[in-house]
């Protein structure tokens, strides 16, 4: 296989606001990722249409998600930060995937079937092809190494077959373009940490998402000291003390996700948290967890709030970001056609 640069590449929805599981999950792996290696990180507005968004409120939520990185520490200026939809390079991509993924690895992908629902003859086909897309937008800069949550675990093994099959059905075309061990790296996942599948404070067994209709089943980026007080005062609990050790923690969902929670956010582990709180009603962590959560997400909340007011300095970090991004990608497709016999006048 190809021996790629080490490359970053990650992206969020615009689907809504950002929430404790995204950055938690991935945001946090994103900036550290950022200090040591080259970093693309993409809104990917082309993706959130794949279900219906009104377009006034995907405008404003591009704009805010771009401001959530930024206010999360990531440096435009050392990271790539850009909108999927400004570089046709991602869809271009995309589109010669659709014709090298099989229909059978998409039949198995889980959260089609789970954002689908009962009626999947009414989900769009960009439902259906969404991982041909996320490979794209991976593969267009042959990107090495992805930072995401454990729910894209199953997308990024289908974007690592769709890079193998790929080299393999163009291998002679790919060697007489001059590369010698395939085109196409395998991205790894870097799904690290100890919070890679935060769940919904309302349900422990539901991942914590921004498409729940309760809002009181996350904790927003925007929320107030507040409002995430309440929430976590609210977040169900069962009628047990807290356990002391680890194996303790089985079949307790909520009592896995509050502590695995705090752990996350304090930078310690869940046996240091059940040290803490062990034996101890529920009431304790969540005093504990609702000033943690209130210190750490405050100042991204009020960095969102002044970066907000400046729309056109978000206009213009992406508008940086896709230049670079596209200056990336162009030669990586031209390659691309070459091997797969377009002409290119
Ligand atoms: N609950 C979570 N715990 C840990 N990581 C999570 N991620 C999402 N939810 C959790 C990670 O955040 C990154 C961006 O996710 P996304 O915006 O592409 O959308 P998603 O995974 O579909 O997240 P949502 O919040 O559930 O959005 P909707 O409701 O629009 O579908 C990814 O790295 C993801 O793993």
């Amino acid at each position: 296989m190809t021996k790629a640069t080490p490359r970053v590449f990650s992206g969020m929805q615009p689907t809504g606001n950002l929430h404790l599981g995204n950055y938690l999950g991935a945001m946090v792996n994103w900036i550290a990722m950022a200090q040591s290696h080259e970093s693309i990180y993409c809104v990917v507005d082309m993706h959130a249409i794949t279900v219906w968004q009104d377009p006034r409120e995907l405008h404003k939520a591009i704009r805010d998600v771009t401001a959530a990185y930024v206010a999360c520490g990531l440096d435009p200026k050392k990271s790539v930060i850009f909108n999927q939809s400004q570089v046709s390079a991602h869809a271009e991509l995309g589109w010669i995937f659709n014709c090298v993924a099989r229909l059978g690895w998409l039949d198995r992908m889980t959260q089609f079937k789970e954002k689908a629902g009962k009626d999947k003859e009414r989900a769009s086909v960009g439902l259906y092809v969404y991982p041909n897309l996320m490979a794209a937008d991976i593969l267009a800069y042959r990107a090495t190494h992805v930072p995401v949550g454990e729910d894209q675990k199953q997308h990024l093994e289908l974007a690592r077959d769709i890079a193998q099959k790929f080299n393999i059905d163009y291998q002679d075309s790919i060697a007489e373009a001059g590369y010698a061990q395939g085109f196409f790296p395998q991205p790894e996942p870097m799904i690290t940490g100890p919070a890679t599948r935060v769940m919904s404070l309302r349900d422990g067994t539901k991942k914590m998402s921004k498409s729940d209709p309760s809002d009181l089943s996350r904790i927003n980026l925007t929320d107030d000291a507040d409002t995430i007080a309440r929430k976590i005062r609210k977040a169900k609990t069962d009628p047990d003390a807290l356990p002391s050790e680890v194996p303790g923690l089985k079949d307790r969902p909520e009592a896995a996700n509050l502590t695995g929670i705090f752990a996350a956010l304090e930078g310690a582990t869940v046996e240091k948290v059940l040290g803490q709180f062990g034996g101890q009603p529920y009431s304790s962590l969540k005093n504990a967890l609702a000033d943690l959560a209130v210190a750490r997400l405050s100042p991204i909340a009020a960095e969102m709030t002044r970066l907000a007011a400046d729309p056109g300095h978000i206009d213009a970090i992406l508008a940086d970001g896709s230049a670079r991004a596209r200056a990336i990608a162009a030669p990586i497709l031209k390659d691309v056609k070459k091997i797969v016999g377009f002409v290119q006048s």
